[in-house]
């Protein structure tokens, strides 16, 4: 029997012992490596010394070992269940110890050097650990090489002696609990495991070691200056540029310079006596000046997004596949920049930020935010006995990453308190890299950083720091603001986007955000479609808040992502009625518009009558021009009339084809007439039924049971929807949570009393007061129904009784259909959209289907209107709205959406409920955020809005 294994490193402080210096990290050279991914064998014990170290020792594994993918999450594979915790520690407090349970995974993998594998007697051999969660020990070929922390950053050890030519042992036991969790406490599933790479490098004698590239970019000269310091010289050859100097020494030429529009990159070569490393060289520069983040002399404006490692099945252990999919996602939505929030990414995702072109803010895997429970007494950035922890994490990331052009700004980490460890890493990163900005949003009073940064501050806060009122110490007065987080993207929404947008374009100082999140981390399950916290019977949980992406987690885009695209658009195209001409403004930072090619059309009722090519002058970034638009066609119909004008990409770039849609804008051409209708037929009486027009009615009642040959469903008012999380609002939020104000006065619960059925001379008047239970508030409710044969109208009064001292969720009508399928509008569209989110909606004639209709959020909530109807069609009946309406349509009543927890609890019943709202309360963003701003607050008013049905030969059968 062997001894037991001394676990003692699995709490200390130390971040490990045995692995190499940190260093630049590049994909491939001429000397050969061997991946390590793949199938190993894996045994999960439920305490760190559960098991001795014998299978390490004596590479010894019985037949009930399981197996295991490389790179991957056990508790993905079918070992244990992940844990979801937004900032609570999920075990105790009281750094650095960690539970006696303490999942440990011992993972096995024997291989055999391949064939053409140098001889081993010549240089060495390196092994290399891209990412194991959260602490790993490892032994090649029984000898124990040591053990590490730091789950986002790579780790290399030293092992050409121990290397055999075949039958190599490597041996990793990897504890999901350790010291460094007390340093990992991100916003995220906690996913123990090899979660990216394992890799074998052959070092040959002579071979590059650590090398910093040195790229800047003198835009008064038109010029970079390259230099590369390496541990090991060389030389350095640039063939395009014509350059080659040795190592250590530098040159200046004349260059096209690096940017997140432009990137330009140089293929260069590192070469020393043992080794040839590709060099992808960016020239660039960035700088504080002037109080502003500037690269290559400029303001940059970041459109950013914070980006989680995300995969359904696969968790954080992501393939370059999907890295890719998300760097086109963000170009193909006029994302400029990234924070890798809240850790280091795999290293080829900044290689594809080089390639595309995205500003990084690359983050240090730290966020102690569970301290903060404790008011931060403990907090490791404030004890000195982690401070080489701390910069072992800074220089992990610095050294790996300091080559990338993509690269601007490096940051401490997230929501760590203060302290002056911090302080600690923020110099050894500025005496080590001189050549970029410093972020920490933690650092309010940004003694250490180089800008202010904020999370979720208000859009009027906003606007005091854009204007420098908002005071603070001396030295932040003078900084650049950005917006780290802004905007939770959590469920319907976020709303608010475009008002942030203006502040940023109005003040130089605002210099961005980053919208808080990428992707909805939800974890595909055979049940529940999408899991998230709570779903796998954790004992503490933050339910969905991990679900707050702009795209859901099979990454199609939520609606969301579209509104932040045109938010962003990086060209403005806008115009008055009447003005016949439309201003074009150039956004970009460093591109003029020669990447793009300009279109019109001219719509009648969404109909294209005319379209053309739009000449627009080469305009340099932040110009704009007026430029003409063609007279209207002649041929033209009547109707409402609108001019789209359209930049697409006039040739295929790397990140989307030809004619994609960078930006477009509407103006408004010929306004909408609603057609009158004169009430001209009378309401008959007849057996239990009052008809009128086309409408029959319940006599006694007043309610309308059939328009035609379609039967009607429970026609009435209706104020409730179904609360999105950004109407529940976080628990900590000081506002009003609106969400949980409804529910109490009970809106969800209105009754309908009938005061009176009035049958006129040419209308019938059913008069009505909506109201909750237990409350005095009520809505004086008259339906007034009028027809001149053919059409139905309705006008809805509404005047609030009471004490009112909310908006409404909604105001509008709702009745059920029994067959309806097929959507047809004229309005607003393709896509949802509210009043605060509204900005991607462009008017044209749409259709759709009514499942097409569902946003499908993870935790089902309202979804789905489309804004600004001014007509629709479904189940037989045409709708005109007077005025414009929005329109939802579902095959499940607003109650049993309200009350479902995931997608799979909603299922199709026989009627489609329909609402028609002449008004919705705004989205806001207040899951983390501010609510929607008070002019998209859907106040209780006097209120009257009208609709003229009328029936249409099913659209099936035309
Ligand atoms: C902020 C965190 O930085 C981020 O990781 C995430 O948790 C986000 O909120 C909400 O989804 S912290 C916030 C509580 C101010």
């Amino acid at each position: 029997m062997s001894t037991p294994t001394d676990t003692a490193y699995v709490e200390h402080f130390s971040p490990g012992s045995g692995a190499l210096p940190p260093r630049a990290r590049y994909p491939h050279s001429d000397a050969k490596s061997l991946s390590l991914n793949g199938t190993w064998r894996f045994r999960l014990s439920g305490t760190a010394d559960a098991e001795d170290d014998s299978f390490a020792t004596q590479g010894r594994y019985d037949g009930d070992w399981a197996q295991i993918h490389v790179p991957g999450h056990w508790v993905l594979q079918g070992h244990g269940s992940p844990i979801y915790t937004n900032h609570l520690f999920p075990f105790p407090i009281d750094p650095p110890r960690v539970p006696t349970e303490n999942p440990t995974g011992d993972h096995l993998r024997v291989f055999d050097l391949p064939a053409d594998w140098p001889d081993l007697a010549e240089g060495g051999a390196v092994l290399r650990f891209d990412g194991v969660e959260s602490c790993a020990r490892v032994w090649l070929n029984g000898t124990d090489l040591g053990e590490f922390k730091g789950s986002r950053l790579p780790h290399e050890f030293a092992v050409g002696p121990l290397l055999r030519t075949t039958g190599n042992v490597l041996a990793v036991r990897v504890h999901q609990w350790s010291a460094g969790s007390y340093l990992e406490d991100q916003d995220q599933w906690w996913l123990p495991g090899i979660f990216r790479d394992v890799t074998l490098l052959h070092r040959p004698a002579g071979a590059a070691l650590d090398f910093f590239v040195h790229a800047s970019y003198d835009h008064l000269a038109s010029t970079g200056t390259l230099r590369v310091d390496s541990d090991v010289a060389g030389r350095v050859t640039v063939a395009e540029l014509g350059i080659d100097l040795a190592t250590g020494e530098s040159v200046t030429v004349p260059v096209d310079p690096w940017s997140a529009e432009t990137p330009r990159l140089y293929e260069g070569e590192l070469s020393t006596a043992g080794e040839r490393v590709p060099l992808r060289i960016g020239f660039r520069s960035v700088e504080l000046s002037d109080g502003l983040i500037k690269v290559n002399g400029r303001r940059v404006l970041f459109r950013g997004v914070n980006r989680h490692e995300w995969h359904p099945q696969q968790g954080r252990a992501l393939d370059l596949e999907t890295m890719r999919a998300d760097v086109l996602l963000m170009k193909r939505h006029n994302i400029n920049a990234v924070r890798t929030s809240h850790y280091p990414p795999h290293p080829a995702f900044l290689d594809l930020c080089d390639e595309y072109g995205l500003w990084v803010i690359d983050e240090c895997d730290l966020e102690t935010h569970g301290f903060t429970e404790q008011g931060w007494r403990d907090n490791p950035v404030d004890d000195d006995r982690w401070t080489p922890a701390l910069l072992d994490r800074a220089s992990r990331m610095v050294e790996r990453d300091k080559n990338h052009p993509s690269v601007v700004i490096w940051s401490l980490g997230n929501e760590a308190g203060t302290g002056r460890g911090l302080t600690a890493m923020a110099e050894w990163i500025k005496g080590r890299d001189s050549s970029r900005l410093l972020h920490y949003e933690g650092d309010l009073g940004c003694r250490d950083t180089d800008m202010y940064s904020r999370m979720y501050a208000s859009h009027a806060e906003v606007e005091r720091i854009g204007q420098g009122l908002d005071g603070g110490p001396r030295k932040r007065r003078d900084l650049p603001f950005v917006l780290c987080e802004y905007a939770h993207a959590m469920g319907n929404g976020p709303g608010g986007l475009a008002d942030y947008q203006r502040l940023f374009e109005s003040y130089d100082r605002l210099q961005g955000g980053f919208v808080w999140e990428w992707i909805d981390h939800g974890i595909a399950h055979p049940e529940l479609g999408y899991a998230y916290g709570g779903d796998f019977g954790e004992e503490l949980h933050d339910g969905n808040f991990v679900c707050d992406g702009l795209l859901f987690p099979d990454r199609r885009p939520s609606p969301g992502l579209v509104e932040y695209k045109k938010v962003i658009e990086p060209v403005g195209i806008t115009g008055e009625a009447g003005d016949g001409t439309v201003r074009i403004t150039n956004k970009h930072d460093f591109a003029d518009l020669s990447a793009l090619a300009f279109s019109w059309s001219y719509e009648v009722e969404g109909d294209a009558v005319e379209s053309g090519t739009l000449t627009v002058p080469v305009l340099a970034p932040g110009e704009s021009a007026d430029v003409k638009l063609p007279a209207p066609p002649a041929t033209a119909p009547a109707g409402e009339a609108h001019w789209t004008v359209r930049a697409a990409l006039a040739a295929d770039t790397a990140w989307a084809a030809k004619d994609h849609v960078v930006a477009w804008g509407q103006v408004p051409a010929a306004p909408r007439r609603v057609p009158p209708l004169a009430p001209t037929a009378r309401p008959v009486p007849g057996d239990g039924v009052i008809t009128l027009g086309p409408g029959t009615f319940d006599a006694r009642t007043g309610a309308l049971t059939a328009i035609g040959d379609v039967p009607v469903r429970a026609l009435r008012l209706d104020v409730w929807r179904a609360t999105t999380d950004n109407d529940d609002g976080a628990s900590w939020q000081a506002d009003e949570r609106f969400g949980l104000v409804w529910r109490t006065l009970g809106l969800q619960r209105m009754r309908h009393r009938l005061d009176a059925v009035e049958t006129g001379e040419n209308a019938l008047t059913v008069r009505t007061r909506v109201a909750p239970a237990a409350r005095d508030v009520g809505l004086s409710t008259v339906y007034r129904w009028t027809s001149n044969g053919d059409g139905l109208r309705l006008t809805v009064s509404t005047v609030p009784e009471g004490d009112w001292r909310v908006p409404l969720p909604r105001l509008g009508i709702r009745f059920g259909l029994c067959a309806a399928d097929e959507v047809r509008w004229f309005g607003g569209g393709p896509g949802e959209a509210y009043a605060d989110t509204r900005t991607a909606s462009a008017v044209g004639r749409w259709h759709s289907t009514v499942d097409e209709l569902q946003t499908p959020y993870l935790r089902p909530q309202e979804n789905g209107a489309r804004i600004d109807v001014r007509w629709a069609e479904l189940g037989g009946l045409h709708i005109e709205g007077d005025p414009a309406f929005l329109l939802t349509a579902r095959r499940w009543t607003t109650e049993q959406l309200d009350a479902a927890t995931h997608r799979t609890d909603l299922t199709p019943g026989d009627t489609v409920w329909v609402n028609l709202d002449h008004s919705q309360h705004g989205i806001g963003s207040q899951s983390c955020g501010p609510g929607p701003l008070p002019q998209y607050h859907l106040r209780a008013e006097p209120a009257e809005f009208s609709f003229v049905f009328s029936t249409v030969p099913d659209p099936r059968t035309h």
